[in-house]
């Protein structure tokens, strides 16, 4: 597969409380980080998403949500891994800054696919977390928006809440529309 500047990396939510350490930590979450720096200098364009709740959002425990609370605005652990070589990223789209709504995917209520028309992108490649929430929403959803959609499953991982999330997640990608292939197929 060769990259082209239509094509676009984007970089789904690699922040400190989804790697081990963090308030919702994704198992081996800080692995996709070499394999996402390795491809940075393939991609012209980069844009990278970050969870980013207002305190007392929905999704919280103490809201009565399905998580432990994350990813808070101005903390630490939404900071974006601190070995991610920030210096190739484009553009941060902040995401689930709504008090209401999960926010999953890049795409909801944000300006991602406004952003990726604007640089004329046409395919984008989707990585980091968690493969089964947020990178599993975006992926569809840029399906959705009319992006060409490649999935590279060596640059993502699960939580698996229940075995076989991960697994299923890949499943419903690839049944929405994407391509799941690994970084290694990439040339440039
Ligand atoms: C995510 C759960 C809650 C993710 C974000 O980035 O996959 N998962 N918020
Ligand atoms: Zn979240």
């Amino acid at each position: 597969m060769n990259v082209s500047d239509t094509d676009a990396l984007i970089i789904v939510d690699v922040q400190n409380d989804f790697c081990p350490g963090g308030a919702l930590a994704v198992p081996e979450g800080n692995d996709v980080v070499a394999v996402i720096n390795n491809l940075l200098p393939r991609f012209e364009h980069v844009l990278a998403t970050q969870d980013f709740h207002p305190p007392g959002h929905s999704s919280f425990m103490d809201q009565g949500g399905p998580w432990p609370m994350h990813c808070v605005q101005g903390t630490d652990g939404a900071a974006l891994h601190p070995d991610l070589n920030a210096g190739e990223l484009d553009q941060i789209v902040q995401k689930g800054t709504d008090l209401d709504t999960d926010g999953y995917s890049g795409f909801a209520g944000t300006d991602l696919a406004e952003r990726l028309r604007a640089l004329g992108i046409r395919r984008t490649f989707v990585t980091g977390l968690a493969t089964d929430y947020c990178v599993r929403a975006t992926a569809i959803e840029a399906v959705e928006h009319g992006f060409e959609t490649v999935v590279l499953t060596d640059a993502i991982r699960a939580v698996d809440v229940q075995p076989g999330d991960g697994e299923r997640a890949l499943a419903e990608m690839e049944r929405a529309g994407a391509t799941l292939t690994t970084s290694e197929s990439l040339n440039s």
